[in-house]
């Protein structure tokens, strides 16, 4: 089954916010933002902004009729900043205008003065300062202060890791208008349609049920419309609220990357304890988020660092911190793998520190401590299915890592200017909303008399297809044709109280749920065959490929004939459900519980070049073993893996955010921001299928697939320090990422200490 969005997409049909045809009078967003990171407002004059040619009118907090304030988690950030403001770009005024162009040159127009404050953009100097999202967070297990006696090797260190922009293909928007008796219809590329809901009607002070939030597809979110989606849905419905226009606004691509929240860079301190078998007996962390400036989604992104604190090993004395520090960037926020990845770099870097001094691969290490079944996580729950040594094995087995380390110790000897590195990247990653009672989603699935379907879920397209997933749910439990099918837009008068899509939990969330609706409804359909066929034993009856059987026996009775008789027998045929995943609880006093559903392990080996002149580099093979528990859509599930993986590769080598000490994003443009494009996509991606027997939480036993790829990425950094080591001893190389090619040939040439590079090989001393 081909994703449904394909031919659309490729012919350029599919329909996103600016697609929306605009109502005549609609008057177009521009934001204006703080000038600088850390200010009081003394004065504000937008009235020549306000009189400028075709500018209709200029919004500032003034203007809020119900309370400004769009935290989530924590009410600390104003839609409208009115008496300070935290961050470069925050919001303050919205110009509207008759054109885009006009409501953008009338930015300059705004006059604003304030009293400037001190500037933090280092989270490490946040904490010392006090400045905290929320109090600090430990998860322990066994015993760490006294286990460190029973270790024969210790180390410590420091580890960083770097931010990220979400570059979604579609920038943020939404588009308003009011709808009669006092209602409010709103567009909006968000993945939370619920949550935009809840803080419209905070900020507008009128009922949820007054608000219509509709979503046909994003072109992307990977986490960075889960919640930051939000502020400018409500400022289109504040617009349209306050001038009864429609009103549409549609991010800059300049302005969206300066003014929204990104991936949390984190620096960490850690401790580390083998014993003489390389068994990991202790490990201690301390994580500093750089949360930015209000909570946004902080905290729970902070937890998930704490869940996966140990990544895929089992570490019998564990003590994991956290601190949420508040800074003077703009609110960082969700993104793929939503805080794990930042806590699973850690342990690979202590891993990585420990073997680069004991002088072993650190895949030695990884392998011998990697979770096996019934270990104890941190948090308390256990494996069940555990495929951490299972992928690693296949790997190593089916995808020749043994070959692919000789040549790479082969060509290191002959090559002297290029080396090669490898490395192993195992990960687990929980599936669920860590918070509990996320964990819900509903379906409504409509069956019209022609026997054609129409399905709505709380589920967002992004990219990610589940759509299509939704689709093939309903195709297969009525045996219909999927062009029969259709996939409503994401609307929140159909499908209420929705969770955000997100936490890689959509297609199993909802999926169940509209598989729960479709039973229902087969079931009634099924009755009401039994009594056409007249003898009434609904048991006997299947739907098979549009047909009704009657035993193995073929019947007259058609799909379609069926429903038309259903609907002359009064029969309902529509359905609403909804879904909890069962089991889940978790108690933040102990921070032990059962947070997830299930886990998705593998297991990836990559190859890095690099060029010890240039310090340039590529990666020519990832091969990866990755646990899809039964994949009910192979084409979609690969290209989740893929995107996923260089979206990681990305993260850890060329994707460099950076912010000066005024908290003035320097990366804010393509031009300086560098993403991974198609030649910088590894040579080869060989992605091996681990068939396992999937989950019973998970949709038909297809295993939750949009985030852990991420995590594969985490081995580009050590397989470029792998490659760097060849040439010269990396033992005091920070272990901060990204390791840009500027990194990199500061790490093959810079200053740092040198310990004494190896005897050169005869091979190398023959091509000189
Ligand atoms: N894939 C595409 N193409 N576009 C996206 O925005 N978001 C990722 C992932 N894959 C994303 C994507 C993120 S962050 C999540 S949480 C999941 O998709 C969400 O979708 P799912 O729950 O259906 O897996
Ligand atoms: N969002 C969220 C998430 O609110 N809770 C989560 O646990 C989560 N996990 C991953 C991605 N987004
Ligand atoms: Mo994904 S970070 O859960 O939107």
């Amino acid at each position: 089954m081909k994703n449904i969005d394909s031919r659309s997409h490729v012919r350029g049909e599919s329909i996103y916010v600016d697609d929306i045809p605009v109502r005549e009078g609609t008057l177009y967003g521009a934001v204006f933002g703080a000038p600088h990171a850390h200010g009081r407002i003394t004065a504000l004059d937008t009235a020549k902004a306000a009189n400028a040619t075709n500018v209709f009118r200029v919004l500032t907090a003034a203007d809020i009729p119900g309370e400004n304030q769009i935290g989530g988690i924590i009410p600390d950030e104003p839609l409208l900043a009115a008496d300070a403001f935290h961050f470069q770009g925050q919001p303050i005024a919205i110009v509207l205008a008759e054109s885009e162009e006009a409501a953008r040159a009338a930015l300059s127009l705004i006059h604003l003065e304030f009293e400037p404050l001190p500037v933090i953009t280092d989270p490490r100097q946040a904490r010392a300062q006090g400045e905290l999202i929320q109090p600090p967070r430990t998860f322990k297990l066994g015993d760490v202060d006294s286990a460190w006696t029973n270790c024969t090797h210790i180390f410590e260190g420091r580890a960083e890791s770097g931010g990220q922009e979400h570059l979604y293909i579609e920038a943020q928007g939404a588009y308003a208008y009011l709808t009669e008796q006092g209602g409010l219809q709103i567009f909006s590329s968000t993945q939370g349609p619920t949550a935009v809901q809840r803080t419209t009607t905070r900020v507008l002070a009128i009922g949820m049920h007054q608000i219509e939030v509709d979503v046909t597809r994003l072109g992307g979110g990977f986490g960075g419309k889960e919640d930051q989606a939000t502020p400018w849905a409500v400022m289109a419905g504040l617009g349209a609220l306050c001038t009864r226009r429609p009103v549409k606004i549609v991010l800059h691509r300049l302005d969206d990357m300066r003014m929204t929240g990104k991936r949390h860079p984190y620096s960490s301190d850690f401790k580390i304890g083998l014993d003489g078998d390389f068994k990991i007996l202790a490990y201690e962390v301390t994580f500093h988020q750089d949360a930015g400036a209000a909570a946004d989604l902080s905290p729970a992104v902070m937890e998930r660092t704490l869940f996966h604190c140990t990544n895929s090993y089992f570490v019998p004395n564990v003590r994991a911190t956290a601190y949420s520090c508040r800074t003077h960037l703009p609110p960082n926020t969700a993104f793929r793998g939503f805080g794990g990845p930042q806590g699973m770099f850690v342990i690979e870097a202590a891993i990585c520190k420990a073997a680069e001094a004991l002088g072993v691969k650190p895949a030695q290490i990884q392998k011998r401590n990697l979770l096996e079944e019934g270990d104890a996580f941190p948090y308390g729950q256990t494996t069940s299915g555990c495929r951490a040594l299972a992928s690693w094995n296949q790997l190593e087995r089916s995808q020749g890592t043994a070959e692919l380390e000789a040549g790479i110790a082969a060509f290191n000897e002959t090559n002297r200017f290029i080396k090669k590195g490898l490395a192993f990247q195992p990960i687990c990653f929980g599936i669920s909303f860590t918070k509990t009672h996320m964990n819900q989603a509903s379906a409504l699935v409509h069956i019209y008399t022609d026997g054609t379907v129409g399905i709505s879920t709380g589920a967002v397209e992004m990219g990610q297809g589940v759509n299509t997933k939704m689709l093939q749910v309903a195709a297969e439990l009525f045996s219909i044709e999927p062009s029969r099918i259709k996939m409503e837009t994401t609307n929140t008068t159909r499908v209420a109280n929705t969770s955000p899509t997100a936490a890689s939990s959509s297609a199993d969330l909802n999926g169940k749920a509209l598989e729960k609706a479709c039973h229902c409804l087969r079931d009634r359909l099924c009755h009401t065959a039994a009594g056409i066929l007249g003898h009434g034993r609904a048991d006997r009856i299947q739907l098979r490929e549009e047909k009704v059987f009657d035993g193995d026996m073929e019947t007259d009775l058609s799909w379609a004939k069926l429903v038309e008789g259903a609907y002359f027998q009064r029969v309902s045929l529509s359905q609403q459900a909804h879904y909890a995943t069962p089991g889940l609880h978790f108690d933040t006093e102990t921070e032990k519980g059962e947070p997830f559903a299930y886990h998705v392990y593998g297991t990836a080996a990559l190859v890095a070049v690099v060029d010890v002149i240039r310090g340039t580099y590529h990666f020519e093979t990832v091969r990866l073993v990755h646990d899809f528990g039964r994949s009910m859509n192979k084409t979609i599930d690969l290209g989740q893996v893929e995107g996923g993986l260089v979206q990681g590769i990305g993260w850890m080598t060329m994707e460099e955010l950076l912010y000066n000490e005024e908290g003035r994003l320097l990366s804010n443009a393509l031009s300086t921001y560098k993403v991974p494009d198609i030649y910088a996509v590894p040579e080869e991606i060989a992605v091996e299928f681990l068939e396992t027997e999937g989950s019973p939480l998970a949709l038909l036993k297809s295993k939750a697939v949009g985030e852990p790829p991420l995590m594969y990425g985490l081995g580009a950094y050590f397989a470029l320090r792998d490659a760097i080591r060849a040439w010269r001893d990396t033992a005091d190389l920070p272990l901060a990422a990204p390791m840009t090619p500027e990194r990199v040939l500061m790490a093959l040439h810079g200053p740092h200490p040198v310990k004494p590079v190896p005897e050169e090989s005869p091979a190398i001393a023959a091509q000189e």
